[in-house]
């Protein structure tokens, strides 16, 4: 017998897509006991909100998330709105009693986001953060790999992520689509918003980072606010590169912008090891490069892992072997996974908790830029 997570939709863009997409499919291709049901979705504007919601399949319409959140037929409330009004949102949500699976980054700086913890925390309620790149199969699979040991000891973790779609000074900041060009929404810039994916699945593969240093550069000083017209100075970082140390002794190299032309969404990362190194590619997603030191020296080099047989992460559930997945499967894995932790009592990672570390390591990156030296994260 199935039993259904109703689903409370906050927001309609482009993640509120994504994520309804992945709650549609889990039923289709995962046997899972608890089935995501589109209870309702709820925005400002209701003749937007009610295309939403016709397109996606949800039942009802909500214009108010306050009201939505008395509501006893929502089990879990999902946050795809701009950063800054994630606390709000989430610490209600928790308040409510609902379960939360938050857009990331988790919050504004760490100081809200350790409020976020503390709330879900208190209230026993069930989160997550949707760091959807680690339930890429392939990047899945890396993780496994380093898990078994299998590259010993790592020495070097690097990731980039290069877009290009600011650099135009026409483009606007603030408002619908382009809030992420807006300090006062988003928080920050490529840190926040690139940065954080790649910080997620290193702390998630290599443990935990303990000390920055970074810089940063705003490329384009003013931009016309969208919905006003107005130009106002552009407060957030849109090209970020910064050093790290880890945990477990090993260094890192990450770099983010969205001025490289002709980058679009170019996530890479590599992982070098005593006895093997891995290499990913967004780009080319479904890959996995691998370089094992163990093999005959004859036959030594880099292995290309095509991540679709039935024994790599998820991928019993789709097609046939050498058939690939793309982006929009990595969401439908995490409400699997979301799905199965109510079964089984596990956590689904990243919890706030952990999406809070991220957030410690955005912070100092982002002071560090300021200071000019090395911060620490505690
Ligand atoms: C920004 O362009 C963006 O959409 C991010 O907000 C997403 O988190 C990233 O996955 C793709 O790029």
């Amino acid at each position: 017998m199935s039993k259904a997570l109703n689903i409370g939709m906050i927001g309609y863009g482009f993640m509120g897509r994504a994520h309804s997409n992945g709650y549609n499919r889990v039923p289709n291709f995962f046997d899972t006991e608890y089935v995501p049901v589109l209870k309702t979705a709820c925005a400002r504007n209701k003749e937007k909100v009610q295309a939403f919601a016709d397109t996606w399949g949800y039942e009802s319409i909500e214009t108010d998330w306050r009201k939505m959140l008395e509501r006893d037929d929502i089990d879990a409330v999902d946050i795809c709105v701009p950063n800054n009004l994630h606390k709000e949102m989430a610490i209600a949500a928790a308040e409510a009693g609902k379960m939360i699976l938050c857009e990331k980054p988790l919050a504004m700086n760490a100081e809200e986001g350790i409020e976020m913890c503390e709330a879900v925390e208190k209230a026993g309620v069930k989160n997550t953060v949707w760091y959807n790149y680690r339930r890429v199969p392939a990047v899945t699979l890396a993780k496994n790999i380093v898990d078994r040991g299998d590259l010993g000891k790592i020495f070097h973790y690097r990731a980039n992520f290069l877009q290009d779609w600011t650099i135009s000074p026409d483009v606007p900041q603030g408002g619908a689509a382009v809030w992420r060009l807006s300090a006062e929404e988003a928080g920050s810039g490529v840190t926040g918003d690139l940065l954080a994916h790649c910080i997620d699945t290193a702390i998630w593969i290599n443990g935990n980072i303990t000390s920055v240093t970074a810089m940063t550069e705003t490329f384009i000083k003013e931009r016309k606010h969208q919905d006003t017209g107005e130009m106002l100075p552009v407060n957030i970082d849109d090209a970020c590169a910064f050093l790290a140390r880890f945990e477990n002794g090993s260094l890192a190299i990450f770099e983010s912008t969205r001025y490289a032309r002709g980058h679009k969404a170019l996530y890479t990362l590599e992982v070098n090891g005593e006895n093997g190194s891995l290499s990913w590619d967004l780009h080319d997603l479904h890959h996995l490069k691998y370089f094992n030191h163990d093999d005959e020296s004859i036959v030594r080099g880099w292995r290309d892992i095509h991540v679709s047989d039935g024994e790599h992460p998820y991928m019993d559930k789709w097609w046939v072997p050498g058939l690939q997945v793309g982006y929009e499967h990595s969401f439908v894995h995490h409400v699997a996974d979301f799905c199965k932790s109510l079964e089984t009592g596990e956590e689904c990672g990243p919890t706030f908790r952990d999406a809070l570390e991220t957030q410690k390591v955005c912070d100092a990156v982002l002071n560090s830029a300021k200071s000019k030296s090395w911060e620490t994260i505690n």
